[in-house]
């Protein structure tokens, strides 16, 4: 056995330590989670009904995600691929709904990388009142680590869900403030329509608050359980 023999083996032993990729964490769903909510950041009493805008400065959604591997040990430093779909059905014919960042057929891509903890968050926000549907696909590819689909109420100082605040929201705000009712003008939520309603919405149409984005889809799933 010549001499360097010890020494080439060593060598091979290093070079394979060097070209070999580190084995990446396989995700788990059985042990990742996927969580949607929203973050609650306005002055509607029922505490299921997001009040939205499409600057984001009112109540948001929010998707949180932890993945982890078999031994529930955290897979760090994972790309994601998640993709949400928006659709919507707004409650006053002839208004519309809005999703902030999202194309023409509702949908938005978020390449995101998880931290060492395994986790990610997204967020996204829009305009309209009326019932929305949000689909969600999380992927690390191969891996569908999971999906949801949720319905819900939302309201918004964008009444028509065009994407802005102004003048055209306005026309509909102050017949619901001469009669003091209307469901989507009620950013309170106490059934009346009043000044306290009038301070919630001059902000953001002197703001002019506006994203850009896409009118949604109409929903299919949406019933009529939004007023
Ligand atoms: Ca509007
Ligand atoms: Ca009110």
């Amino acid at each position: 056995m010549p001499r360097y023999t010890p020494f080439l083996l060593l060598l091979i032993v290093i070079l394979i330590g060097i070209v070999t990729p580190a084995m990446a964490a396989i995700p788990d769903p059985a042990n990742s989670t996927c969580t949607l909510t929203f973050i609650d950041n306005d002055a509607c009493l029922d505490p299921a009904i997001p009040v939205w805008c499409p600057f984001g400065d009112m109540s948001f959604f929010e998707l949180e995600v932890e993945i982890l591997d078999g031994s529930s040990i955290p897979c760090g430093g994972l790309d994601l691929r998640i993709v949400i779909r928006l659709a919507g059905r707004a409650s006053i014919a002839g208004n519309d709904m809005f999703g902030c960042g999202f194309d023409a057929a509702g949908e938005r891509l978020y390449n995101v990388t998880t931290n060492a903890l395994g986790q990610a968050t997204i967020q996204f926000s829009g305009g309209g009142c009326g019932c929305l549907e949000i689909g969600y696909v999380v992927e690390a590819a191969p891996v569908t680590v999971c999906t949801g689909f949720i319905t819900t109420c939302v309201k918004s100082p964008d009444l028509n869900g065009d994407g802005t605040i102004n003048f055209f929201d306005t026309f509909q705000f102050l017949p619901c403030l001469g009669t003091g009712l209307g469901y989507c003008c009620d950013f309170t939520c106490d059934g009346a329509v009043n000044f306290f309603d009038v301070f919630q919405y001059l902000p953001h149409l002197s703001g002019g608050h506006s994203c850009l984005g896409n009118m949604l889809p109409l929903g299919t799933s949406c019933s009529a359980s939004c007023p």
